[in-house]
């Protein structure tokens, strides 16, 4: 065995051999195999080294901007009651359909970077702010073009089922057909998506009209994923554990029922503790419930332009660990093993393990707490992406 670069003098004693943009070898630093031969060595000092972060629920994809809106929620509107006046997420749309392509790349890019200087190296990306055929194609041919300009890969969701657009006059059930009919397979034929969401809330779509939606996705060969039970039950859990989905993500209104279901299905519980916290959310996801039942927890930034502004995973891993209770140890795995499996890519991503893409973060910390608890600047020292050093300095 050969590899190009070897890391040492990791935190705890350990060490990661790369060969090529894969990860060849990893393990306490003794125990390298001898006949391992090696290019280069870089010793980190003590360092901290994890997998590359991977955000697996995010918007980047938007046009326009909804600080105003966010005004008016400080003086007490509700998020609700905006969206039921035209506002919320139709106000997004209006302005993604009237930007162009290279409008929405450049912005999406640099909510990218800033994710990546973070320590983020796989993003995934929705679409939903689009909500006719030409501008759901664009925002996902858009997403895929996010990894020419920062170092980071980029897993795309079709979220055609995100709201009921105001125009046409359209119903929801006739605009679930639109869904169905003419734009997943249009989706589809191109290749644009890796999995398919849906907004499954009394503000969007009931359970009986993402149903036919999964369905169609799962007849074109895709995976789903849900924003399920957010701001209140509505069978969410339930409906993704039923379709297989990869993930059910917010649940903070998920009943133990659906809890059972979607641990029984093998899903991933994405916790978004970003928007709980500008929504200003009393409600808790039911951590313990999860972790009683065994079902795997994920932490994502949802960053929108709505409900979670937010650009810094680890920020996202500090206030799942204040607000919602998660220990250090539970929401590093949230952005690493299980964040990779809630986007099926369980040993590509979010791991060390030989054979896994070389995306690697070498923090300034010694320890795990010592990058979650800093708000507002996470401690990173380097950044190997595919086995390239592509952010900081090695001596
Ligand atoms: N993710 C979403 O898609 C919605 N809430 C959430 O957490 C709405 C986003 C928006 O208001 O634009
Ligand atoms: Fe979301």
């Amino acid at each position: 065995m050969s590899c190009d670069l070897l890391l040492t003098g990791l935190a705890g004693g350990g060490a990661v051999a790369v060969a090529g943009d894969r990860i060849a070898w990893s393990g306490p630093a003794d125990e390298l195999p001898h006949e391992v031969e090696v290019g280069e060595t870089w010793d980190v000092g003590g360092r901290l080294v994890t997998p590359g972060f991977v955000d697996c629920h995010t918007h980047l994809v938007f046009g326009g901007d909804r600080s105003g809106e966010w005004e008016q929620r400080l003086a007490g509107a509700g998020y609700e009651a905006i969206a039921a006046a035209g506002g919320g997420i139709r106000s997004t749309v209006a302005a993604t359909r009237a930007a162009s392509d290279d409008e929405l790349l450049s912005g999406a890019v640099r909510r990218a970077a800033t994710l990546a200087a973070g320590g983020v190296t796989t993003i995934e990306v929705k679409s939903g702010y689009g909500l006719d055929l030409d501008t759901e194609l664009r925002m996902l041919r858009v997403a895929r073009r996010i990894p020419e300009q920062a170092p980071v890969d980029v897993v795309t969701t079709f979220l055609g089922a995100h709201t009921v657009p105001a125009d046409a006059g359209r119903e929801a059930d006739a605009y679930v057909d639109f869904v169905c009919n003419e734009v997943l397979p249009a989706v589809a034929e191109e290749g644009l998506a890796d999995a398919v969401d849906g907004f499954c809330e009394s503000i969007a779509f009931t359970a009986e009209q993402i149903d036919r939606v999964f369905s169609t996705a799962t007849s074109l060969g895709l995976r789903v994923k849900l924003h399920a039970d957010q701001l209140s039950d509505s069978g969410g859990a339930a409906l993704a554990a039923r379709h297989g989905a990869l993930s059910a993500d917010h649940l903070e209104h998920a009943s133990p029922e659906g809890i059972a279901e979607l641990a029984a299905a093998g899903s991933v519980a994405v916790l978004l503790p970003g928007a709980a916290y500008v929504l200003d959310d009393p409600n808790s996801p039911p951590v313990a419930v999860l972790r009683a039942a065994g079902v795997p927890l994920a932490v994502a930034t949802d960053c929108n332009p709505g409900t979670s502004p937010l650009v810094s995973l680890p920020l996202a891993m500090h206030l799942a660990c204040t607000r919602f209770g998660l220990t250090v140890e539970e929401a590093l795995a949230g952005v690493t093993v299980n964040a990779a499996r809630a986007l099926g890519l369980a040993g590509e991503a979010g791991t060390l393990a030989s054979g896994a893409r070389a995306d690697l973060v070498v923090w300034d910390a010694e320890r795990p707490a010592g990058i979650v608890y800093w708000l507002g600047a996470p401690p990173v020292h380097a950044v190997v992406k595919a086995g390239r050093v592509v952010s900081g300095a090695r001596p």
